[in-house]
């Protein structure tokens, strides 16, 4: 995945056409497309082969299964053309591993969850999740920008790997802080796909990372 703009677009758009319309329109400011349940479900998988024309595509699908699933859903991710796959942490080291193995593109763990809830469950174990997926050799992790001491403490545990955050704008954080914290990539959905201009609403938030940089 290339990283010049650091800004993904998290494309929870169910209608196709206006889907393809967005991507088309912002694919000059973004370095990758994820997409996650709510496309696919509506749109079949051949979404995923279609906006691969247009950007890189994670594939949003938070796996957390045993190996043998986690094998068979990430060969149909990458069979369709996907650049990346999320997947959760928590499900242990062999099924990650599962993943990263069977993956033709870049395997990204879940560590701590950007929304309140992510604080129940997922914080307390956040630290392990990011050694996780060091371990296994993943090439990078999710990470809250809703908040952003979090993104830097996990940083520090998994070196070179890249850290990739949700929860810009219609979660309440800012690009400047998420980056200042050390993140290697912005995810933003709503508040491009939402916006009555989704191309200036992505333009703008670039400029704001490239401010930062
Ligand atoms: P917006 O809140 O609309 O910007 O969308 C954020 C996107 O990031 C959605 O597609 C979420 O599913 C995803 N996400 C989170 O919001 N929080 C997380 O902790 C993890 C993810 C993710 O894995 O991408």
């Amino acid at each position: 995945m290339k990283q010049n703009t650091r800004l993904i677009l998290a494309l929870d758009e169910i209608d196709r056409k206006r889907a393809m319309k967005i991507a088309v329109d912002v694919s000059d400011y973004v370095d990758a497309i994820k997409v996650n349940y709510p496309i696919v479900l509506a749109c079949g998988l051949k979404i995923i082969k279609r906006l691969s024309k247009i950007a890189d595509v994670i594939c949003d699908f938070k796996v957390a299964d045993i190996p043998n699933t986690n094998r068979l859903i990430v060969e149909q991710v990458f069979s369709m053309g996907a650049a990346g796959i999320i997947v959760h942490g928590f499900i242990g080291h062999d099924s990650v591993k599962a993943c990263v193995d069977s993956a033709k593109g870049d395997v990204f763990v879940v560590t701590e969850m950007s929304h309140p809830g992510g604080k129940e469950f997922t914080q307390p174990i956040a630290d392990k999740l990011a050694r996780l997926a060091v371990e296994v050799g993943a090439n990078g992790v999710i990470a809250p920008a809703t908040r952003p001491k979090r993104i830097a403490q996990i940083k520090e545990l998994v070196g070179d790997l890249k850290i990739l955050c949700p929860g810009v704008g219609a979660q309440g954080a800012s690009p400047a802080e998420t980056i200042n914290a050390g993140a290697d990539y912005i995810i933003v959905g709503r508040a491009i796909y939402k916006a009555k201009e989704p191309k200036k609403a992505a333009l703008k938030i670039a400029d704001e990372i490239k401010m930062m940089l």
